[in-house]
């Protein structure tokens, strides 16, 4: 039976990680009637669904957190870089420090959402058939909500249990004495490898790309330390926003290529010796712009990462002796160990560039040369990003079309928030916004604080009704395409480019630079929010 609305709000967020937890925060301080909703049981997004073992977060403490004076003032970090359940209990103290709670409705997917044109609302319905609605609709669904799963004929008939690392099951996996088939070298791979090779009676890891991985160099966090370091967080969170990436500092002003090998390899191992992910975002000015000042980084990388692989084959397939793709194009991971355990008896690397897989079989995974028996096989294979969670929440427009269908010949959307067809919605975190280049927390409150002065702009202007204007969205998609031409980026076949979904439309789905997005998206609020035609429903006045 379906209920029908029980409840009207002036505005309904879709997820409870970073983005969400932040606009809910912002919007209830601003005075409006704000729910959020989530299909998982408890905050922190992506850290709700991808628990599968080792996983952690890759920007070190205090970059991943909140700016927020009363949260931070009130935590501490046992790590510098956070693992999953850490990162949980950080969002449950977020949400009891700011006391979101009662506005939170957690383990309720929307199932779609759609834009009543004569009301001029948006109405959701949840998958426990409760009908709500809302004025203004807020999707902060992250970039990697939905993940991908290759198809690889045969898996309907695997007897043994197969899992993605973002559908890991809440609780937990054994790893012990099992024979793990790893499916994909990204961070998740990588992270799950690490924790396999400690105790899987066989991990074989199945390798299409080498990551480029760069040091972690974890630490333990004391209280005291960190007591000590908070006095300089407040300069840190205001640093964020000025930085392309998001993080504590940027790349340098200067060329590898205006510098001698000395001075040149003297910053590379300075950055190496500080570990992160500092080599990608702390590096010269045109790593990611020119291909031999890319070739520098490169082959300092593959000499360090070479020099702990003893035998050569190995050490070709994990770093070749040429780039598989500019070094940062995709993105890097960081390692604790990675390459050690290839050492060790129990792990196996299979270059699937050599050696496809032909299929699954009921106890095995069957390449070009032979089977390999395996009782657990884990997809480390990525994410539709961007679009997936988007197009998979059913949003329907004033026009009747889905935002799939008006999204089939490539992503569109102004700012990287706004699509035309789609009045009253602004996702953050989206694409064409700086998302999935820039450090999560800050692109989430540079982006959930513009969203939230316009809403309480449109409010104080008695404007109800806004949509991006088409031509300003097409100028804004050009922009990020163009943005991405300057880089190296479109070389690779990475999820920065949308190429590792077969059936997407290649191009760069995210700005490269959260300053300077920062920058313009300030510009069109002085401005009076140009490019987003806005209109009092009652009086139907329109600027
Ligand atoms: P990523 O980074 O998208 O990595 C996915 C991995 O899966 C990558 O190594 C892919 O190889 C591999 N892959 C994808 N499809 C296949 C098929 N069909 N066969 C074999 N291998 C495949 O996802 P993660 O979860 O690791 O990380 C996502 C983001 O989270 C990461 O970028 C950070 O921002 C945090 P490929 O490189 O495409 O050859």
């Amino acid at each position: 039976m379906i209920n029908q609305a029980s409840r009207h709000y002036d505005a309904i967020i879709v997820g409870a990680g970073f983005s969400g937890i932040y606009l809910l925060h912002k919007l209830r301080d601003a005075g409006f009637n704000v729910l959020l909703v989530d299909a998982a049981s408890q905050p922190g997004g992506i850290w709700y669904w991808n628990c599968y073992p080792g996983a952690r977060v890759d920007s070190q403490v205090p970059l991943y957190e909140f700016s927020i004076d009363e949260v931070w003032k009130s935590w501490t970090w046992s790590e510098r870089f956070p693992g999953w359940e850490e990162l949980r209990a950080y969002f449950r103290h977020v949400c009891d420090t700011l006391d979101l709670w009662p506005m939170m409705r957690m383990g309720t997917r929307v199932k779609s959402a759609h834009f009543e044109k004569e009301a001029k609302r948006w109405r959701l319905h949840l998958d426990d058939d409760v009908i709500i609605s809302t004025q203004f609709l807020l999707p902060a669904l992250g970039f990697a909500s939905k993940p991908y799963l290759p198809d690889f004929p045969g898996l309907e008939d695997f007897k043994g249990q197969w899992f993605h690392t973002a559908r890991w099951p809440q609780e937990g996996i054994d790893l012990a004495d099992r024979r793990v088939a790893l499916i994909g070298t990204g961070a998740s791979g990588v992270q799950v490898a690490q924790e396999a090779a400690k105790s899987a009676k066989k991990l074989t890891l199945y390798q299409r790309t080498p990551i480029l991985a760069l040091p972690m160099r974890q630490e333990k966090l004391s209280k005291i330390n960190q007591e000590r370091e908070k006095q300089g967080y407040s300069a840190i969170f205001e640093k964020r926003r000025q930085t392309s990436g998001g993080f504590e500092c940027q790349s340098l002003e200067v060329s590898a290529l205006e510098v001698d090998k000395k001075e040149r390899d003297a910053h590379f191992e300075y950055l190496w010796q500080r570990g992160g992910l500092r080599f990608w975002y702390h590096n010269f000015a045109d790593l990611l712009s020119n291909r031999e000042a890319n070739r520098h980084a490169y082959n300092f990388w593959r000499d360090k990462v070479r020099a702990r692989i003893a035998d050569p084959d190995l050490a070709e397939r994990l770093a070749p002796a040429d780039p598989p793709h500019p070094f940062g194009t995709k993105r890097p991971s960081l390692e604790q160990g990675y390459y050690e355990i290839f050492a060790q008896d129990n792990v196996a690397l299979i270059d699937l560039r050599s050696t496809p897989i032909l299929r699954v079989k009921p106890h095995a995974i069957e390449t070009v040369d032979g089977e390999m028996e395996c009782d657990l096989i884990v997809f480390a294979t990525g994410f539709d990003a961007g679009r997936g969670g988007l197009s998979d929440m059913n949003i329907t427009g004033a026009n009747g079309l889905s935002l799939s269908q008006a999204w089939k010949d490539g992503l569109r959307a102004y700012l990287g928030m706004a699509v035309s067809g789609f009045p009253n919605m602004l996702f953050s975190y989206g694409p064409l916004s700086p998302s999935g280049f820039s450090n999560g927390p800050s692109s989430a409150e540079v982006q959930g604080d513009w969203i939230c002065d316009f809403l309480v702009w449109m409010r104080n202007n008695e404007q109800d009704l806004f949509e991006a204007d088409p031509a300003a969205e097409a100028g804004w998609t050009e922009i990020v395409a163009q943005a991405g031409e300057m880089t190296l980026f479109p070389e690779a076949d990475s999820w920065y480019m949308s190429a590792n979904i077969p059936d997407n439309k290649r191009q760069l789905i995210n700005f490269p630079s959260l300053s300077i997005y920062a920058a313009l998206c300030d510009d069109v609020a002085e401005k009076g929010y140009h490019g987003l035609a806005v209109e009092n429903i009652s009086t139907k006045e329109t600027t």
